[in-house]
């Protein structure tokens, strides 16, 4: 369904039109359920929609898919990459102890990706234990390319870098990257955890997922959490992490840094 955020989205025919327009990045807070703490934030790209300044932003999804098929997605990828490196002195000073960062499958097989990653980090003075990278979409990373792919996710893994499989259970998420690929966390999409309190089987499937990610020495994060009810689930399935709204929608920088003066220490899992 077209909405007035999504209008337009035509117009954007590249990435030049893309740099000149208005970039912000939202942080959508997580919550540590074993340590009862807001643990970290995923970084997330927005871009105000000019013709409908009053009404917010483009669709994101539609202008990654956009940019991803004309190529310029690395562009959004590198400006959120400096962005977050930016904020995260601050955001640490705040309590965040980890900022999630999303990288499109394209700029993952990028071999100038470490090297790019580290000059960032060390320009702006952030250590590998600052962040994490989430991958969405493997499906996308054809086979032909999954050994290139590999390689590279061995060698962020071995400088230090953690990595997360993003959207599990959603379009064709393939088991057996999680074998290939050294991630540190899986992250269940939201459609799996909405269906979870309809769904005897979905739940008990949510369970045995967690249980086998944590064989692996996986964390796991639910994502799209929005009710009391659906957090006290998971954390009794032995999740580790909790994002949603339940927690908080995605809001800007200064946003953040205010929500963590507030909500902090706040036990989300009251007894
Ligand atoms: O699947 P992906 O991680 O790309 O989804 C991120 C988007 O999902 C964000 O733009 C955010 O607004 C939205 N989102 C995050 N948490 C929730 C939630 O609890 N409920 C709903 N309806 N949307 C959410
Ligand atoms: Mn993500």
């Amino acid at each position: 369904m077209m909405t007035e955020a999504n209008q337009g989205i035509q117009d954007i025919c590249d990435a030049k039109i893309m740099l000149n327009g208005e970039k912000k990045v939202y942080y959508q807070p997580f919550y540590n359920v074993g340590n009862h703490c807001i643990w970290g934030a995923e970084a997330l790209f927005r871009l105000r929609n000019p013709d409908s300044s009053k009404h917010g932003f483009y669709n994101m999804e539609l202008l990654a898919q956009k940019a991803e098929e004309e190529g310029w997605i690395s562009v959004i990828d590198q400006w959120l990459f400096r962005q977050v490196c930016k904020h995260i002195p601050t955001l640490k000073e705040s309590g965040i102890k980890r900022v999630n960062i999303n990288l499109s499958p394209a700029v993952c097989l990028s071999q100038k990706l470490p090297e790019r990653i580290q000059q960032t980090m060390q320009r702006y003075g952030v250590s590998k234990s600052d962040i994490c990278l989430e991958i969405t979409e493997m499906y996308k990373i054809k086979d032909e390319s999954s050994e290139q792919f590999i390689q590279l996710a061995t060698e962020l893994k071995s400088m230090g870098i953690r990595l997360a499989m993003d959207d599990f259970g959603k379009g064709e998420s393939n088991l057996l990257r999680l074998a290939e690929i050294p991630f540190s966390t899986l992250k269940i999409d939201k459609d799996f955890v909405w269906k979870m309190e309809s769904s005897e089987k979905i739940s008990h499937l949510l369970e045995v997922v967690i249980q086998m990610s944590h064989m692996f020495g996986i964390q796991v994060t639910a994502e799209g959490v929005e009710t009391e009810t659906q957090a006290r689930i998971l954390a009794t399935y032995g999740c580790d992490f909790l994002q949603g709204y339940y927690i908080s929608r995605p809001i800007p920088y200064e946003e953040l840094l205010r929500f963590m003066e507030k909500n902090r220490f706040k036990n989300y899992l009251p007894e």
